[in-house]
């Protein structure tokens, strides 16, 4: 909307003076974007009175847009959404680390504001930040009617893109997103969701606050994304602490090269707590062993009634998650994992443990690294005669 200045010019004749209005011109005064104007007025004159001209100021103040994001599931704020407002003149912001927002500079006419945030990195760097095994078991147990949603969860949750209703199809998605696997059904893992999705002004006069909204990230369904970065499990320190945790126990061998051999993994001190979920990384060295065909199996385990997704990221690193409708419980073996000795004879590669979560990942963990050592002498020969060193 644009706007001009006004003004009157009056005659000095008595008793009224003459109204000399339509001799003054104003036209240069009109501005239609916010700003501070230096304008020039200028009067005709006429037989009676001479021409004159000046200088007004005007200002067109800008309007302004404020409001808060915050995460649907479990309130709390979301920092770094940008802000897109879509107009005469784009205007621009991102939220804070309370989540609020202000826009400014808002041009003349209509605008579309727009809230968006990166999809959380699936591949090849894999961001852990709310979305783990346990958000799959969450979303199996709602498919089969053992847990309810709020619409905000269903909405999470249902992370295909293929337009098909939430199903245990999006647990596995969201099993594969944990372990890096990013592109099945158009997996939409990690992509965050404004409600409303955008607002709209016919124009932005004054300051609008309380222009506010709510995000979800689909693949959490339970809300633990946490605004200040990637969580992961305490390591404890103290002895004390370590007899306390969850221990994660990968075994280790020895075999012949070219021959696979099956790495139990347990998990013990679960003192009764059931596993709903659970996930870890296994750095190994790709030049000593390559995970088997099948490299992490659940069958005859105690977890044999879960699912298990994994993923060599890339060699070296290989993730594992496991997740059901019906939890696991009891000390034991829950995955074998399977290696290929690939490397020469002598060799040997440990198997470390890492970003270990059981359940929610809020449990404390502890966990022991295993090793896989290759049969035969280090130099090669199967005599087992040293003649070096
Ligand atoms: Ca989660």
């Amino acid at each position: 909307m644009s706007h001009t200045a006004t003004g009157t010019a009056t005659g000095v004749e008595m008793p009224v003076g003459a109204n000399l209005n339509g001799l003054l011109n104003l036209t240069g005064t009109t501005h239609t974007n916010p700003g501070t104007y230096n304008d020039t007025w200028t009067f005709a004159g006429n037989t009676n009175y001479n021409m004159a001209s000046g200088s007004i100021t005007d200002q067109i103040n800008s309007g302004s847009v404020a409001g808060m994001i915050n995460y649907a599931i479990i309130t709390k704020p979301v920092p770094g959404v940008t802000m897109s407002g879509a107009g005469t003149i784009p205007v621009t912001g991102t939220t804070d680390a309370a989540g609020n927002y202000l826009l400014n500079n808002f041009g003349a006419g209509a605008y579309t504001v727009t809230p968006s945030k990166p999809t959380q990195g699936c591949s090849p760097v894999n961001v852990t930040n709310g979305i783990f095994s346990d958000d799959a078991s969450h979303v199996a147990r709602y498919v089969t009617g053992m847990e309810v949603f709020e619409p905000e969860q269903i909405q999470a949750g249902t992370v295909n893109g293929l337009g098909l209703p939430i199903s245990s199809f999006d647990a596995a998605l969201i099993a594969q997103k944990v372990v890096g696997i990013c592109g099945n059904g158009g997996n939409r893992s990690g992509q965050w969701v404004f409600v409303p999705g955008f607002r709209s002004y016919g124009s932005v006069i004054g300051n609008l606050m309380g222009e506010n909204y709510l995000a979800l990230m689909r693949g959490d369904v339970d809300g633990d994304w946490s605004p200040t970065g990637p969580n992961r499990p305490e390591r404890p320190q103290s002895a004390e602490d370590i007899k306390n945790a969850i221990h994660m126990t990968v075994a280790g061998g020895r075999t012949d090269r070219g021959t696979t051999l099956t790495v139990p993994v347990k998990i013990d001190n679960l003192r009764g707590a059931p596993v709903e979920a659970y996930q870890f990384d296994i750095a190994y060295d790709p030049r000593v062993v390559t995970p088997d065909a099948i490299a992490a199996d659940v069958t005859g385990t105690l977890s044999a009634n879960m699912s298990v997704v994994y993923n060599i990221v890339e060699p070296g690193l290989l993730k594992v998650a496991v997740y059901g409708a019906y939890p696991a419980s009891g000390d034991g073996v829950y995955v074998n994992l399977r290696f290929v000795a690939t490397g020469r004879s002598g060799s040997r590669s440990a198997l470390h443990v890492d970003n270990f979560f059981v359940g929610n990942g809020t449990a404390v963990t502890y966990t022991y690294d295993g090793e896989i050592v290759v049969n035969g002498s280090l130099i090669g020969t199967s005599s087992g005669q040293t003649n070096a060193e």
